[in-house]
């Protein structure tokens, strides 16, 4: 077997169907291994940083992304894209193909690089973005690829492969086989110390609430950590970058959490009153926090990947999931409920209907967009109002919302889009965009369009930067933007993207079931909807005077 469909035959078995990138002649050879293979497909896109944009989209959704660039000038594009994936711990390989052994071997100026004989330059750039880095040689191939997928699976951050450009055809041993697992080893003994423990601090609370991360995807305990909830029967708020991976439209369920910019008083209320915090796979970062404005429990007791803190008590090296598996068992067997405890009215939590009031503005705009999403559509909110509008509004849908909440790289969810809706087929993708971010990674649409994907674009055109307007800077010239004509632009990347330029509700409406009643045999749709330069959601308001303090 040649090495290409070794490395191939590995991402097949680890879920992957689709790849993307953009060829070079580096890597050529390999990708006509790819176009070989049946059971996989090569998504070329406009450019690097929009395929790196693209492999992490999908990588949200189907559990593992894979890029393919070219040396230096491809590799170096999509930099800002897997440093995303880095810092969103989105679990990504990143193959690159080099010169050849010869070139490297002989020191020869070739091109892509700076000429100087020495190829290591970009790889060693890589080490600060990716989890585990490898160039290839005929010697150490199969530790290298070993090492470096494992540790990406295992950390869940994207890893890098450079890859010689004659190695792709190289033979190698028909009968190896690697195993990626994900977990660590869990001891029977800590895990029942740490259990009990958990129920100790637990039962000497009144009042405990629950605070839900996005991280407990990571240790595959997002089902987990919603038994363990159910079975405690105590009311839980999410953070904003787990925004509708739990279910939204449990009794249970607070609304978001986020310090001063929770968008519901009720959910600030619950925390203030409660006496023990459960903190699962929460990151805390600015947005999550509000600005770190979170309220520091004494009791609390705080569940990662990486350490387990419960009180002054610190366990490292835990089987996270093996942890949840084991304190849901004790809950349901030993009946631990907190049923008395149910003083937070439920029924002053947000549920989501169409505005009664029907005039234009961003606020309604979001109200009936929720109130017209599917359980199955995936949504992609980008940096930007985008943001705020659907994190102020209760969603329940099948998959986490796409964002990049401590990332926040605008433009990113277009071209995310395009890997997200490759992962799911069989529903639509939903992408809240601005202007000015649809302007960073616009011509990823004729990408979208060329595959005929189920992708609606929600392109907010308030007349450029509105967020940073918020924040600095109302009427500078530098939060202006070309204004361009987004409908005209659609039809000249792809004259088969329906278009439809928005300025009423009346109008909004008639779109979106024109759309819902699947007229048009192309399914990707780009919907320009206009706006004020000074129509915000509110939760941006708190959340600028938060980032002004920070930024002091
Ligand atoms: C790649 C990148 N460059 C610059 C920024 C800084 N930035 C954050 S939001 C923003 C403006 C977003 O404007 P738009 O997409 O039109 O959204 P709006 O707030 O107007 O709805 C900018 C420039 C960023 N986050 N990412
Ligand atoms: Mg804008």
């Amino acid at each position: 077997m040649k090495l290409s469909t070794f490395i191939l035959n590995h991402l097949i078995d680890l879920g992957v169907d689709t790849i993307f990138g953009v060829p070079g002649d580096y890597n050529l050879r390999f990708l006509d291994y790819i176009e070989e293979e049946q059971r996989l497909k090569w998504v070329g896109t406009c450019n690097e940083l929009n395929a790196a944009y693209a492999a992490d989209g999908y990588g949200k959704i189907n559990g593992l992304g894979v890029l393919v660039t070219t040396y230096g000038v491809g590799e170096l594009s999509a930099m800002n894209g897997v440093a995303g994936a880095y810092a969103e711990n989105v679990p990504l390989i990143h193959f690159v193909g080099m010169p050849s052994t010869s070139a490297l071997q002989t020191g020869l100026p070739v091109h892509h690089s700076f000429g100087t004989g020495y190829f290591n330059e970009f790889t060693e750039m890589w080490t600060k973005i990716s989890c585990a880095t490898a160039q290839l040689s005929q010697t150490n191939w199969l530790v290298e690829i070993e090492r470096v997928i494992s540790t990406a699976i295992r950390k869940s951050k994207p890893a890098y492969i450079a890859i010689p450009a004659d190695l792709f055809d190289m033979e190698v041993d028909d009968n190896i086989h690697l195993q990626f697992s994900r977990g660590s080893i869990g001891h029977e003994e800590q895990i029942s110390q740490i259990c009990d423990l958990i129920f100790e601090n637990l039962q000497k609370s009144q009042m405990p609430v629950a605070w839900l991360g996005c991280n407990t995807r990571q240790f595959n305990a997002v089902e987990l950590t919603s038994d363990l909830i159910e079975s405690l029967n105590i009311p839980f708020a999410q953070t904003i970058t787990a925004k509708s991976l739990y279910d939204e439209s449990s009794d249970q369920y607070l609304g978001l959490y986020a310090g001063n910019f929770s968008p519901v008083d009720l959910v600030k209320q619950t925390f203030q009153k409660a006496d023990c915090l459960i903190r699962i796979g929460v990151r805390i970062t600015d947005f999550n926090s509000g600005g770190f404005s979170h309220k520091k429990f004494e009791n609390i007791i705080d569940i990662t990947d990486k350490v387990i803190r419960i009180n002054g008590h610190y366990f490292v090296g835990v089987n996270t999931h093996k942890l949840l598996t084991t304190v849901v068992d004790k809950c349901r067997r030993d009946k631990i409920r907190f049923d008395n405890y149910l003083h937070y009215n439920r029924q002053t939590a947000t549920k989501n209907s169409a505005p009664k009031d029907l005039s234009w503005s961003l606020n309604h705009f979001w109200d009936y967009t929720v109130s017209q999403i599917k359980p199955n559509d995936i949504l992609l909110a980008d940096a930007g109002t985008s943001f705020f509008g659907i994190w102020e509004r209760n969603v329940t849908v099948k998959h986490l919302l796409l964002t990049q909440v401590l990332w926040s790289s605008i433009g990113y969810t277009l071209p995310a889009g395009l890997g997200a809706s490759c992962a799911d087929l069989s529903t639509r993708a939903l992408v809240f965009i601005g202007d000015g971010a649809f302007q960073m990674t616009a011509q990823e649409l004729s990408s979208i369009a060329r595959l005929n994907l189920p992708v609606i674009v929600f392109l907010i055109n308030n007349d450029g930067y509105t967020i940073e307007r918020a924040i600095h800077g109302e009427n500078a010239e530098y939060n202006d933007i070309a204004p361009w004509d987004y409908c005209k632009f659609a039809k000249a990347l792809d004259n088969r993207i329906n278009t439809h330029k928005v300025k009423t509700m009346e109008q909004y409406q008639q779109v979106l079931n024109l759309i819902d009643s699947n007229q048009s045999k192309h399914r990707t749709h780009l919907i320009e909807l206009m706006f004020k330069r000074d129509d915000v959601p509110k939760m941006l308001t708190a959340a600028v005077k938060g980032m002004s303090k920070q930024n002091s």
